[in-house]
């Protein structure tokens, strides 16, 4: 019985020191463990030891739930010790992540973390993983780092976390906060005093050289009876989640350096938690996105409606609203046009820019004018005029489809005429010469359009600027004549005392050149001289014949009829094919058209009728031209001898109208 009691004593021995814990380890979570949990301490589902959850301002502690003696019975002195541990600390918001957390020896379980409450922590070692962003402390700086705390709220060796590579010494930093889980040492070599903090990535086995390693006499410190554990420290802003995934504890040597991670609990919420920030993060990005692109969208829809609004604006008054079918959008000329691009410039006119354009509902070629027009003055009635006169059909009329004002400009709608204004065409030298068939017919043509203006409408309408650049060729080569009325935009917008006079040198007539008064007379005058430029090839005015009485082109071909010689004035470029009657004719029509005494020009019915061959052309011998003729108009006594002796009420003898005429006269020759 001895032998089996001593035996039974031995086994009951064996059993108790056995039940004596040195050590410990975790490496398949903390599930059944019975660490004591306080605050916001818990264990997931999975295992996973989380310190703290989302609340704010609150601390969570694990500890184990039976302590351990530091203490060597025999000479008191602190044996070594060794624990491990794989953390991740999870940040809810990247820039406020919360608290930091630490690993702890302390001589009961209810620990207060190094840094909360400032009090001393008696007879406590802890290894802080700091985390906390302090923003009124003055260790700014200290955040992410590891330090060693003996007793106290100020660490006794702190150190930027990080580890050094075995395989060149370099220092890596590491990121606490960056929720990957990572691996910690705290090892004590009771020999030595020597404690040492390893910190490293849990894919990195544990580095050579300890982060932080202080040499530290623990006697005073730790008692024999010790609780070792984690706190987390009092979320100041926001949460961070705390989690431990495995742990050992070794008295009296070294934990095995690696867990085994296979085992480890994952980070089920780690992803969780780390989705939730980033889930929000972009619901917020998207909102915040959304709600900038809707500010950008409206600013840029009222920019353009602005912009829309500045560039293609209209001036539309009430007075207006019944020429409305009249009316053109600026949109619609400006699309038409391509945005009056130079490349669809037709010509540069006295009234302005005239654009080729395109309409694209009807597909309908265009001309625009565009019309600067400073004043408003008058424009009631040049619309309702240019409107009237939009109304007017003639196949030798350029016809007038509409407007659109706005401000300072006027824009004036024609049909395209594909061949352009006879002036270039005759005088340009790169153009195919006119045969003499095509120039009668235009010169019927335009005789007949303004025969029309004057007389076939149910109004005089008085063309007043008749020359070849206004007569349009269109692809018939039919002349058809343009800008008619547009003269009288000029004598709504000046002031009467200072009226200029509408039309153009060379074309004006003498009586118009005084009076400033334009009747259907001076529209024949300009037509003469219109006629004569056509069949003679040659501008009214060309300043650059040294022969003084070459100059005017009436003159000349006037000149030429006196010598018998009329037929020398026709265009050289006109070969031998014309007959000379009809070349003839045309001279002599000429020059009565623009014959000094209105009065002894004709009506443009009688024009046409003599051109149709339907009446028979005064005898220009029988008209005395040469009492008349136009040298001697310019000099003084010539010109009162003729206004005296020429009774008509339409022309004043006043002084200043003789001085008018002669500055027009100095204009003239000096141009
Ligand atoms: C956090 O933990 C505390 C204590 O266990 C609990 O009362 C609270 O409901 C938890 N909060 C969350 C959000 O889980
Ligand atoms: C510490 O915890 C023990 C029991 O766990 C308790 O009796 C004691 O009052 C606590 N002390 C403090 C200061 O909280
Ligand atoms: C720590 O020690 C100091 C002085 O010895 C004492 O005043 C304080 O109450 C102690 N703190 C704790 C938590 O035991
Ligand atoms: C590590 O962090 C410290 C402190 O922020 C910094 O001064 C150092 O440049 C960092 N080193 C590397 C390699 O990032
Ligand atoms: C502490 O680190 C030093 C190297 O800095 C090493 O020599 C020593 O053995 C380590 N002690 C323990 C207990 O790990
Ligand atoms: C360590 O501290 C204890 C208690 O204060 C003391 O007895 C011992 O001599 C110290 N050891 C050394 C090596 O200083
Ligand atoms: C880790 O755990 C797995 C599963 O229990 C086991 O197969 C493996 O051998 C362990 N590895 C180590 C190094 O202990
Ligand atoms: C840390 O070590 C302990 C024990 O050696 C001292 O008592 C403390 O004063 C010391 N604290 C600091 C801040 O160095």
């Amino acid at each position: 019985m001895q032998p089996l009691k001593v035996l039974l004593w031995i086994l009951m021995a064996e059993l108790a020191t056995s039940a004596t814990v040195d050590s410990f380890i975790f490496t398949n979570g903390f599930t059944g463990s019975k660490l004591i949990l306080d605050g916001l301490a818990s264990i997931t589902e999975n295992g996973l030891l989380r310190l703290t959850n989302d609340t704010k301002q609150s601390t969570g502690h694990a500890i184990y739930p039976t302590p351990f003696h530091f203490l060597q019975p025999s000479t008191g002195k602190v044996v070594s010790f060794s624990t491990t541990f794989v953390f991740a600390i999870i940040p809810q918001d990247p820039v406020y992540y919360g608290h930091g957390m630490a690993f702890f020896i302390a001589p009961t379980p209810n620990f207060s973390y190094p840094d909360d409450d400032g009090d001393i922590s008696n007879h406590t070692v802890s290894v802080e993983l700091d985390a906390m962003q302090n923003f009124d402390i003055d260790d700014i700086d200290s955040s992410n780092h590891m330090g060693i705390f003996i007793n106290g709220v100020k660490s006794n060796l702190s150190r930027y976390a990080g580890y050094f590579d075995d395989r060149n010494g370099e220092f890596h930093n590491l990121s606490l906060v960056s929720g990957e889980p990572m691996q910690v040492w705290v090892d004590y070599d009771g020999g030595e005093m020597k404690l040492n903090v390893t910190l490293s990535p849990i894919q990195i086995p544990k580095p050579k050289r300890p982060l932080l390693s202080m040499v530290v006499n623990l006697s005073s410190i730790l008692f024999n009876s010790m609780y070792v554990g984690f706190a987390s420290s009092t979320g100041t802003l926001v949460a961070s989640d705390h989690c431990i995934l495995g742990w050992s504890f070794k008295l009296n040597g070294l934990v095995p350096e690696a867990l085994n991670i296979s085992t480890l609990p994952s980070l089920p919420e780690h992803a969780a938690i780390k989705e939730k920030p980033k889930y929000l993060t972009t619901i917020w990005l998207t909102v915040g996105s959304l709600f900038l692109l809707m500010g950008m969208a409206i600013a840029v829809i009222l920019i353009m409606v602005r912009r829309r609004r500045i560039k293609f604006g209209e001036l539309v008054e009430d007075w207006e609203l019944q020429y409305s079918t009249h009316r053109f959008s600026y949109k619609t000329l400006f699309k038409a046009t391509k945005g009056f691009n130079d490349k669809q410039l037709l010509g540069v006119g006295g009234f302005g820019k005239v654009y080729k354009g395109l309409l694209p509902k009807s597909n309908t070629q265009i001309a625009v004018k565009r019309v600067s027009h400073e004043s408003r003055q008058g424009m009631t009635e040049f619309i309702a005029e240019i409107v009237t006169l939009g109304q007017l059909r003639h196949r030798n009329l350029v016809q007038f489809l509409g407007y659109c004002r706005r401000k300072g400009e006027l824009l004036l709608v024609y049909d395209y005429m594909p061949n352009g204004n006879l002036g270039s065409f005759l005088h340009c030298k790169d153009r195919p010469a006119l045969n003499w068939p095509q120039r009668l017919h235009i010169i019927k043509g335009v005789a007949s359009g303004l025969e029309y203006l004057h007389e076939d409408w149910e109004q005089v309408v008085i063309h007043r600027d008749i020359k070849t650049n206004n007569v349009l060729l269109d692809s018939e080569l039919n002349g058809r004549l343009s800008d008619f009325g547009l003269a009288r935009l000029y004598d709504h917008d000046t002031d009467p005392q200072t009226t200029k006079i509408a039309g153009t040198m060379g074309y004006i007539a003498p009586e118009l050149a005084r009076t400033g008064r334009p009747t259907t007379l001076t529209d024949v005058f300009a037509f003469g001289v219109f006629v004569l430029e056509v069949a003679c090839g040659r501008r009214p005015l060309d300043l650059k014949l040294k022969d003084d009485n070459q100059i005017v082109l009436v003159d000349w071909v006037l000149e030429n009829w006196k010598k018998g010689k009329i037929l020398d004035s026709i265009d050289q470029r006109l070969g031998d094919e014309h007959i000379v009657d009809e070349m003839k004719l045309v001279l002599e029509l000429g020059l009565l058209c623009s014959h000094p005494l209105p009065a002894l020009r004709p009506s443009m019915k009688q024009v046409v009728q003599c051109l149709n061959g339907d009446a028979q052309l005064p005898a220009l011998s029988s008209l005395s031209f040469s009492n008349f003729d136009l040298p001697a108009l310019q000099q003084n006594d010539g010109f009162d001898k003729y206004v005296l002796s020429y009774p008509s009420s339409s022309i004043p003898s006043s002084e200043s109208n003789i001085a008018d005429f002669r500055s027009i006269s100095i204009e003239e020759q000096s141009m």
